[in-house]
């Protein structure tokens, strides 16, 4: 009989697959044939069962992936509990449409979402009003500076014994937080590449590390992220903006889109003008969608 093993997917490049085991091993493995048949691509972060391959340098095949809790499209990860979305205050410009566009991808897929604002250092007033504008629409929102990154009270009640994947902008600092709580020295950070003069160092796998009982996942960072373009229906949208939800009930209309019907009460979810423009944009373009798609 085979030997069969179980592990998680920890990195996957050019389509050989690094699994971490229960033991604590790492080995390197190929999908077979049959994912591509079933149209499903193993994906970091998953769990699945390896046997022997007879090839000694891969010396293991991915036979099986388990049933998934959730999938992220993009950055491509499965299973995770927690997403920290990493926006700048600076170099570069906060993203607030990406921003908001993954808040509303975390609650259509029940993943937990924590801000994290990077580079506080370079504008602490603009720090102030983000962290406030989120945290008053309802969000965890952390802040990491060149001095100072999140606590060890904030790394315990994020991280312990979760799978916490970090996406946003490329150049916003995300390897450079999943550096500074692993302290491992392999993560690319712009730094390093910086020192060798070979220009900035970005990620390009997303790679999965064990910290805190959990997972930590690095990604690559994004360029554009278009709102129809990842799966979403109009009725998504709202999920990113929990403040319009709570006064949902009190709009004359029980299907009020809060767009200037009659007798809706946006005013009193006290909303910033700027998320209620974001949240109209993205509404506007899924309405658009479904009519191009008939339903
Ligand atoms: N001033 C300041 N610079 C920072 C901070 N955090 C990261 N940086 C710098 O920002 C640059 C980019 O950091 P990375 O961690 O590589 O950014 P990334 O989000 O992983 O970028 P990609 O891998 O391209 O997606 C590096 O030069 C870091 O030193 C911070 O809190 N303050
Ligand atoms: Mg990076
Ligand atoms: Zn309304």
């Amino acid at each position: 009989m085979s030997e069969v093993l179980d592990g998680r997917i920890m990195k996957g490049v050019a389509g050989d697959y690094t699994i971490l085991l229960q033991n604590g091993e790492s080995v390197l493995a190929k999908p077979r044939g049959i994912f591509r048949n079933r149209k499903m691509k193993p994906t970091v972060g998953d769990y699945c069962r390896i046997e022997p391959s007879g090839d000694p340098d891969i010396p293991y095949a991915i036979s099986d992936i388990l049933p998934r809790k959730n999938l992220l499209i993009r950055p491509s990860v499965a299973n995770i509990d927690t997403l920290v979305i990493a926006i700048s205050v600076s170099e570069p410009d906060p993203d607030l449409k990406l921003l908001d566009k993954l808040l509303i991808v975390s609650a259509k897929l029940s993943i937990r979402p924590v801000i994290l604002l990077t580079k506080t250092d370079l504008d602490p007033d603009k720090a102030a009003l983000l962290q406030k504008e989120y945290q008053d629409a309802g969000f965890r929102v952390l802040l990491s500076s060149k001095e100072e990154t999140i606590s060890e009270a904030e790394t315990k009640e994020i991280f312990c014994g979760n799978t916490v994947g970090i996406a946003g902008q490329s150049g916003v600092g995300k390897s450079t937080l999943c550096h500074r709580l692993t302290g491992m020295e392999h993560i690319e950070v712009g730094d390093i590449s910086e020192r060798l003069r070979r220009g900035k160092h970005t990620t390009r796998h997303v790679e999965l590390f064990p910290f805190q009982e959990g997972f930590l996942i690095d990604t690559p960072g994004f360029s554009s992220l278009e709102i129809d373009e990842i799966g979403l229906e109009t009725a998504d949208v709202i999920g990113g903006y929990p403040e319009l939800q709570k006064i949902s009930d009190r709009c004359r209309f029980q299907d009020c889109r809060h767009k200037g019907e009659l007798g809706c009460m946006v005013e009193e979810s006290g909303i910033t003008d700027g998320r209620l423009s974001r949240y109209r944009e993205f509404l506007d373009i899924m309405i658009e969608k479904s009519k191009r798609y008939g339903k």
